[in-house]
This record gives structure tokens, sequence and C-alpha cells, in this order.
């Protein structure tokens, strides 16, 4: 059995991306899995240090997990602030880290612009807490969208270095198993994790512009496609969003150069579950006009359910309020299990 480990962050509404770049993903992985699905509410801060409605955005994103499919009797779903094992484990991922790994992550350098120096510390150490949410649990295989390839890379480095530099102590708890790294022996106590980043459309990307990811904080909304959008919403933003002049390609190769075409064929292709070759087998020679609407549709068909379902969830909040509360003891739990060792592995006293 894998450990399966993701995260989203209650920071605004959720669009297409955040669900087939990942969501969909934590739904396909529950089978044959062991799977924790968290609403990283702490990241959040990162984001927004002041919500106004902190606990309607974390809710929202508990229903969009249920909605889509995930079951939270045989999975866990909560809330990171409720397991401060996360907050325990980040600080220790702070100190194992080096501020220039940091510093080189494109997401820090996106978000924090040209002014640095005022950026949050909290910015900067982001990747050291999606570390401690994973490996908390000795989580091994992390569902995401092509944005944070770079993050698991850098939780692999945090766990190398905790093992290398915690060796001899993991030795002496006797917490650990031979790796062989390299060509060198370790004694590690962290797993590697693997990132899921697979599938058509790992980035979705913006209606209206091919060249920047559909995200949450796009001042335009007919860039994304809410996961709370209505038909009529859903039909316009795919009416309106950028095209070229010419009709879809026949071959795959016929995408390079139109990042437009090729999103939307990829989202296509992702909804459907096929790939984009057997879209564009379907679809290559025809117009957009013809392309659009079927997309259209295939967007309601997919999404109007969970739609539904996520309305349905919000309108009387006490089912998702069991599941988080369930569900964060269940992960505190766990979390507890491997601080016990780490305090031991590191030499607390507690
Ligand atoms: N455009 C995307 N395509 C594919 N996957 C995406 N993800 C986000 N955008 C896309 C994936 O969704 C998961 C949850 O993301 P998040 O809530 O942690 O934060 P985010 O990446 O910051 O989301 P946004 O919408 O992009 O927010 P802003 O506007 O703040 O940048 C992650 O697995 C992410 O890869």
């Amino acid at each position: 059995k894998k450990l399966v480990f993701s995260g989203v962050q209650p920071t605004g509404n959720l669009h297409l991306g955040n669900y087939l770049g990942a969501i969909r993903k934590f739904v396909a992985l529950q089978e044959g899995n062991d799977c924790i699905y968290c609403v990283v509410d702490l990241h959040s801060l990162t984001a927004q240090l002041v919500h106004d409605d902190l606990p309607g955005q974390i809710r929202s994103i508990a229903a969009a997990f249920i909605a889509s499919g995930i079951d939270p009797q045989r999975h866990i779903v909560f809330n990171q602030s409720a397991v401060p094992q996360h907050a325990e484990l980040a600080w220790i991922f702070n100190c194992v880290a080096r501020i220039g790994w940091m510093n080189r992550m494109t997401q820090f350098k996106d978000k924090a612009g040209k002014d640095r120096e005022n950026a949050s510390l909290g910015l900067l150490a982001y990747p050291s807490l999606m570390a401690a949410d994973i490996l908390v649990y000795r989580g091994t295989h992390v569902p995401v969208g092509d944005d944070q390839k770079q993050h698991l890379e850098l939780a692999r480095d945090i766990a190398m270095k905790f093992n290398l530099d915690y060796q001899d102590h993991i030795r002496r708890a006797g917490r650990g198993i031979d790796i062989i790294v390299g060509d060198e022996p370790v004694h590690a106590f962290l797993p590697m994790v693997e990132p899921l980043i697979e599938g058509p459309a790992p980035r979705v990307m913006s209606l209206r512009d091919g060249t920047k990811k559909m995200s949450k904080s796009d001042p335009s909304d007919l860039s994304r496609i809410n996961l709370l959008d209505d038909e009529e919403a859903i039909s316009k933003k795919i009416r309106k969003a950028k095209t070229d002049p010419d009709g879809l390609p026949g071959e795959i190769e016929g995408l390079k150069g139109r990042p437009e075409a090729d999103n939307l064929v990829g989202i296509y292709a992702a909804l459907a579950d096929k790939t984009k070759t057997e879209v564009l087998a379907e679809f290559g020679g025809q117009q957009f006009s013809v392309f659009k609407p079927a997309l259209v549709d295939l967007a309601v068909e997919v999404l109007s359910p969970i739609t539904g379902e996520m309305r349905r969830l919000l309108n009387d909040t006490s089912h998702i309020d069991a599941i988080l509360r369930n569900g964060g003891e269940r992960a505190r739990a766990r979390a507890e299990a491997t601080m016990k060792d780490v305090r031991d592995i590191i030499g607390f006293l507690y």
C-alpha cells in the first residue's frame, strides 16, 4: 500500500486546474492505497493573512473533496491546523533546510515579486511546511499539479539531509532502514517522496492567456472555471476562451506553439479520460466553433454533479464539520506516532 498525501489551500474559489491537477487524482488513488487529504489552512496565511471567512473556505475545500468522491471513512480528510505536529516538524525542517534552497523556488520568486525583503518569512518557508505535511505521515506518493514539482524535489532534499544529519541517532534509536544513495549507504528514517503529476492536463492554463496557469488569484474570473460555476458561466467562459484562427490539428505536433489550443484539447482529454491524441482523432480538422460547444457539454456533464453536491454539503455545515473533526483526530494520532520517533532521534525530552 502506498501512503498518499496531498493538500489544497483554502484561498478562494477552487477551479478546474485544482480539480484536474489534484482532486480528481486524489479520487482515483483511493483504490488500494492509504490516502490522507488535507485542507492546508496554515499555508493559506502565506497568501492572505486575514481571511473574511476562513471557516467557510475550509469547509468549501472539504466539500469539494467529498463531492468529488473522496471517502472520508476509508481515508482521512482534515484541516492542517487541527494537527499541530505539522508545524512542529516544519520547525525542525526549517533548521535542516538552507535559505538558498528556499530562495531558488519559482513560486516564492513569483509570489514575492520584486520586493523580496518585504515578503513574509512564511512565504519563504512554505516548502518546509509542505515537506512536513507529507513526511509527518511518512507519505510516499503525492498527487499534485505540475506547478508543485519543484517543492516536492525540495521535500526529497530535506528528507535526505535529515537522514544524513541524523544517521547515527536514527541508528541509535533503532528507527531506520538501510538504503543506498548514489554509492553511499544511508540509515534513513524519512522516505523519499514521489510526485504523481502525469496526465493530459498536469498544468491547466488560463482561458485568457495560454502561457499563464489557471489560478485562483487571477483578477479575471473569465480566466478560470470555478467548481461552483453554473452551466451558464461555464458556457460563457469556454465560448469566450482565447483561441487562434486555425482549426484543430489531426496530430499532437500541430498543437506546438499554440498554447490556447493545446490547453483546451488537454482539458477535454482530462475531462473525458482520454489522451490528447484520441481527442484530436475525433476533432482534428474541425473549427473551434464545433469543438467549444462539445467542451461545454462535457465540462457541464462532469462538473455539475460535483457543484450540486458541494452546494448541498455547504447548506448544512454539521456533516462537513463532523468529517473534519473525525479526520483531525485520526490524523493527529498518526502524526504523533511519527513525531515521537523524531523527538527520540533528535534527543528531545518530552
Ligand atoms: N492550473 C493548474 N493546473 C493544474 N494543477 C493546478 N493546481 C493549482 N493550479 C493548477 C494544483 O492544485 C492543487 C492545490 O493548489 P493550491 O490550492 O495548493 O494552491 P495553488 O497552486 O496556489 O492554487 P492556485 O489556484 O494557483 O492559487 P494562486 O492563485 O494562489 O496561485 C496543487 O496540487 C496544485 O498543483
